[in-house]
């Protein structure tokens, strides 16, 4: 089957692509694009060409399999000077998503329409690179300065009403993609030879300030490469003649495609959509989704209710009481209208969102809920009453969920009719916002309630990894590993704000103890009491954190916890390093200094060494899916590719 086809429609041509799931341009594509070119320049009836798209999307860029091996001709940036140098006009017609090579594709062409519901965008700093087709070179002569840097450095795709307003498309076309495409293509065509893109002025680029910009970018990276390569380029192009821009910018483009980072980028990008896959089997409909039932309006509930409301679900929100139930509704009414403020949700879809909830407080009324999630306290006994109800009111094709973080699913799901309709789905607070979705998988989860799992993921736009029953599951169980490894460096020498600016300075959000800070330190707490049982006496173990906890000290809501906070701000507190000393002591340590590759050698020693053994157990599926779940749960630096790729790549090894 030919990926690139040519019509010829009287004096119009039409050349298609075909080549999914998204029509990236694969070699194939690229020497049928060339291959086309050349036919049509043989046909002088063809006054224009209109260059579309078939299935889902225009072209969503260059084929991200082909990258890291040899480059294969014809190479894109010729393909596109040929397009561009046609003597008859091309019109890109746009569905979808046009991105990557596949924009610039469209931006070597004469002309271009877009449907409107099309995206289109640069997302290559995504990827570790850069545009490598002339989007630095060609962009700034179609859209201000100013748009250009936020499109290629921030690789956030734009709406079709904005690229109309910026000049990134010519034309938007309200209902027949196609006609309007050719409509425009013989208006170009009546003008004479086509105007190629490169040839345009730049769109003034005065007012700009690199240096703050890049500055200001620096920070946003946190320690990536690629978003300062694409703001270098972009200045460079701005004062360079065409042709230099355009070979500066293929040497960055193949320089950083060979680059860790970039390995590092298109992992996580294979490994995302690799996960969860083995969610779904052949043949197994999942329950349906557009009415779930919610029991518990906590931060957890009121988050997970917003993520289905917003999805377009109706939810049925269940509390202990009728005024429970009216603060769980106030609850996400709150976190949709902070979902507006933030500009995540459009103000008018936040109001049909609220009107799609119901709330009640007997689990009875959830009998037409095809999913329903428990979010109630995370307490066994607790959580045992509520299954039992579900067990007795629910229909038997319901599927059940427990969002419980470290509870044993199998001793909850062995006490109903049916386990095989239970199963975990871990979400990260805030539910609404956070992409990670851990799916437990208990010993006797039916592969109807998995595939309920992977497309309740889909639906809110999360990335679904598939977990095995355990302590902490994959994410949890990891950062437990790794806090208590932190611990022991603090009775060894190292300071909390030590740590934390290790961390940070390799490209975590945040580091350790300012997360628990946030998060409260009674929730670890609470954990390590579960876990006391089962701790031999041998067992070393840090008494720091239990010592603060006994102090008041929990976090953020105290006022104080690793840090205090009485100016606002996260303060080092010198009582918290007397309380350390003291158990350096109590552990017998003397103190010394630890660098902050040290530090971040044992923190991934550590949670690869944790990684290794959810494999080994069976808990986590692949190591890309613990990648994945660092990376989107726990703000494990994406550009690093996540612990257990970088053990597999020895970038960076520990110290041993
Ligand atoms: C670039 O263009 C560089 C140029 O500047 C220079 C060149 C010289 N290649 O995400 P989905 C696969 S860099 C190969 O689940 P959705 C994907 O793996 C590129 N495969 O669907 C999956 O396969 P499978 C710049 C690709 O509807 C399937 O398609 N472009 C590519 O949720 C479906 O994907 C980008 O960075 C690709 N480019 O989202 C765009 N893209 O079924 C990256 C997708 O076997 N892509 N696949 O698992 C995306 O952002 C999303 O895939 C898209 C669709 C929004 C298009």
């Amino acid at each position: 089957m030919e990926c690139v086809t040519t019509e010829i429609h009287g004096d119009l041509a039409r050349v298609i692509i075909d080549n999914p799931p998204v029509n990236a341009l694969g070699q194939a594509v690229r020497a049928g694009l060339l291959n086309a070119q050349k036919q049509i320049s043989h046909r002088p009836e063809v006054k224009a060409v209109v260059l579309c798209c078939a299935g889902r999307s225009f072209v969503a860029g260059a084929d991200i399999r082909e990258f890291g091996k040899p480059p294969m001709a014809p190479f894109l940036p010729d393909v596109l000077a040929a397009l561009e140098s046609s003597p008859v006009p091309w019109v890109a017609a746009i569905h979808g998503t046009a991105l990557g090579g596949g924009l610039e594709l469209a931006m070597a062409c004469h002309g271009r329409v877009a449907s409107g519901s099309a995206r289109m965008g640069l997302p290559e700093v995504n990827l570790g690179i850069i545009p490598g087709s002339g989007g630095t070179v060609r962009l700034p002569r179609l859209v201000p300065m100013a748009d250009a840097i936020a499109l290629v450095t921030g690789g956030k795709p734009v709406g079709a009403e904005q690229a109309l307003a910026s000049g990134l498309i010519d034309r938007l076309a309200e209902d027949d993609l196609i006609a309007t495409a050719e409509a425009l293509a013989r208006e170009l065509a009546a003008q004479g030879a086509p105007r190629p893109t490169l040839s345009r002025a730049l769109i003034s680029g005065a007012g700009i300030d690199w240096e703050s910009e890049e500055a200001a970018l620096r920070k946003r990276s946190r320690g990536a490469a690629a978003p300062l390569e694409a703001l270098a380029a972009l200045r460079f192009a701005a004062t360079a003649a065409a042709n230099d821009a355009l070979a500066a910018e293929r040497g960055r483009f193949l320089r950083l495609s060979a680059s860790p980072e970039a390995a590092a980028l298109r992992h996580i990008f294979f490994a995302e959509r690799a996960a969860g896959k083995s969610l779904k089997s052949q043949g197994v409909v999942p329950a349906d989704l557009s009415r779930v039932g919610v029991i518990g309006g906590g931060t957890m509930g009121a988050g997970i209710a917003t993520a289905l409301l917003v999805s377009g679900s109706e939810v049925h929100l269940i509390e202990r009481d009728t005024s429970a139930a009216a603060d769980a509704q106030g609850r996400v009414a709150e976190t949709l209208a902070a979902s507006v403020k933030r500009g995540a949700v459009a103000p008018d879809k936040a109001d049909a969102a609220l009107a799609r909830l119901t709330t009640g407080d007997d689990c009875a009324t959830l009998a037409g809920c095809p999913l329903v999630i428990e979010a109630v306290f995370e307490d066994m006994a607790v959580k045992q009453q509520v299954f039992a109800r579900l067990d007795t009111v629910m229909p038997d094709d319901a599927v059940l969920a427990s969002n419980t973080s470290y509870l044993d699913l199998n001793t909850l799901a062995g006490l109903t009719r049916d386990p095989s309709r239970i199963l975990g789905l871990h979400f990260f607070a805030p539910a609404h916002v956070m992409k990670l979705l851990e799916v437990v998988r208990g010993d006797q989860t039916g592969a109807r309630a998995l595939a309920t799992g992977a497309a309740l993921a889909r639906r809110l736009g999360k990335v679904a990894v598939v977990a095995g029953v355990c302590d902490g599951f994959i994410g949890n169980r990891i950062m437990s590993a790794c806090r208590r490894e932190c611990e022991f460096m603090l009775e060894e020498g190292a300071l909390p704000q030590q740590i934390d600016a290790a961390m940070e300075g390799f490209g975590f959000a945040m580091g350790i103890f300012a997360v628990q800070d946030m998060s409260g330190l009674d929730i670890a707490r609470a954990q390590r009491k579960a876990q006391a049982a089962n701790r031999l006496s041998r067992e070393r173990y840090a008494h720091i954190a239990d010592r603060l906890c006994e102090t008041g000290r929990l976090g953020r809501k105290t006022g104080k916890g690793w840090y205090e906070y009485s100016t606002g701000r996260a303060t080092p507190d010198p009582e918290v390093e007397r309380i350390i000393t003291e158990e350096s002591v109590r552990a017998g340590l003397t103190r010394r200094a630890f660098a902050s590759d040290e530090i971040m050698a044992r923190i991934l020693r550590i949670m690869q060494a944790e990684g290794q053994a959810l494999l080994k157990e069976g808990i986590a599926e692949s190591a890309g899916d613990i990648d994945v779940v660092m990376v989107t749960g726990f703000g494990f630096p994406r550009h690093k590719g996540g612990p257990m790729h970088m053990a597999a790549t020895g970038v960076i090894s520990s110290t041993d």
